[in-house]
């Protein structure tokens, strides 16, 4: 749903421009850095984007899905690492509180996550834990008027920098109903970060591990003040936040495209630019054809989102498709510019890399499938 076109225009164009003249020239020092400038983190506050899905009321830009996915779409065609700085704000570390959280839990975090001061994070994966979501073993032990959590979370997306976590932990027995949702300051007792994960790409972007030894929280703490609810908190935020990482995937094909264009322009090999040969065409109009069918199965998705419809299915579907399309774009890109895709003076080098994380994380390509054979088969 679109509520002001024009509003929506003038704010995609503000991304966009944002997106030309500030992050694509940043990305190679990103790359260099392992981390992104913080005048553009400043630069991003300013914006509103870390407040892009927090309602109006909480100080956010209350975008609906339809817009959001709109201005993850421009977003996605930097390096996906300046997205991730405001991925946790917007999608899983502040949609708990959103769809599940209790009034005085959304008046405390969200004004101070949609200006960006506090940074959120979602704390669900574990060591021996998953895909299977609802096995997690961080434990939180009902003691006097809080909880003492015990347990360690692996590879949780902007833990070194967030100030609030949405902890997944297990207050009863077995299985989902076991699963409580707790949100945990990152100045708690008892809460501590490992060492930072060296990863394949997404340089700029920080996971490493939370662990908690005997790390009190009050009652208060609880998302929604109910036990035994987190599984079902995380998979809410879970369907949203599919959605918008396809938008992102599309975004990212977008680029690789017109990476691929570009290159295939200017690089003249038997006497003409590549681009008129044949075999690079097919491999060109391959990238733009998934590209626009991704990029439309997100909008459709969003739009049923906001009209209520149940869209589990088809959030992911649209992960499915898209992070598998930009996988494929991107190896496309790769291959038209030949051995220049290979070194790091080309921005289609490290997408490559990048975009590898979109089929594994916020659940793999194979839950995705999953998922969508479990709901055609409960119709
Ligand atoms: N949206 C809303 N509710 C959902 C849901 C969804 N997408 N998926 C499950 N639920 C609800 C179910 O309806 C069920 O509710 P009831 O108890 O009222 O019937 C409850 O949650 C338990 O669901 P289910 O029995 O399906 O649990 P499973 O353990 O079988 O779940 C999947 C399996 C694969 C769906 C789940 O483990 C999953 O999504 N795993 C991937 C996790 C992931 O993305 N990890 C990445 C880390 S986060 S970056």
């Amino acid at each position: 749903m679109i509520r002001d076109p024009d509003l929506l225009d003038a704010l995609t164009d503000t991304v966009r421009r944002f997106v030309r003249e500030r992050l694509l020239p940043a990305e190679a020092r990103v790359e260099d850095e392992n981390a992104i400038p913080p005048e553009i983190i400043d630069e991003m506050r300013a914006l509103g984007l870390f407040g892009m899905s927090i309602p109006e009321e909480f100080g956010g830009l209350g975008l609906t899905m339809e817009e959001e996915v709109t201005v993850a779409l421009e977003l996605g065609y930097a390096s996906p690492a300046f997205r991730s700085v405001i991925g946790t704000n917007n999608g899983i570390g502040s949609q708990g509180i959103i769809v599940d959280g209790t009034p005085a839990q959304k008046a405390y975090w969200l004004p101070k996550m949609a200006r960006g001061d506090v940074i959120g994070s979602f704390a669900l994966t574990e060591p021996d834990v998953g895909s299977d979501a609802a096995s997690v073993r961080t434990t939180a032990a009902l003691d006097g008027d809080g909880y003492i959590l015990n347990g360690t979370k692996r590879y949780i997306t902007n833990a070194p920098v967030a100030d609030v976590f949405t902890v997944m932990a297990r207050t009863g027995g077995e299985g989902p109903a076991g699963v409580t949702a707790f949100l945990v300051p990152a100045t708690s007792p008892g809460l501590s970060l490992g060492a930072i994960d060296k990863k394949m790409g997404q340089r700029g972007t920080r996971t490493c591990d939370v662990i908690f030894d005997n790390c009190r929280v009050p009652a208060d703490a609880v998302i929604g003040g109910i036990e035994g609810q987190g599984f079902k908190t995380a998979m809410k935020v879970l369907n949203r936040g599919r959605l918008h990482i396809a938008a992102v995937c599309a975004g990212a094909a977008q680029r690789l495209c017109d990476e691929s264009v570009a290159f295939a322009r200017d690089r003249v090999q038997f006497g003409k630019p590549i681009g008129e040969h044949q075999l690079v065409q097919a491999m060109l109009a391959d990238s733009a054809t998934e590209t626009f069918a991704g990029r439309s199965m997100v909008m459709e998705a969003a739009r049923r989102f906001d009209r209520g419809d149940r869209i589990i299915q088809q959030a992911a579907s649209a992960k499915l498709f898209c992070s598998e399309m930009v996988g494929r774009v991107a190896d496309r890109a790769v291959q038209i510019h030949g051995g220049a895709g290979y070194m790091q003076d080309y921005a289609v080098e490290h997408f490559y890399r990048d975009v590898r994380l979109f089929r594994l994380y916020e659940g793999t390509s194979q839950i995705q499938q999953i998922i969508i054979a479990r709901e055609m088969m409960n119709g």
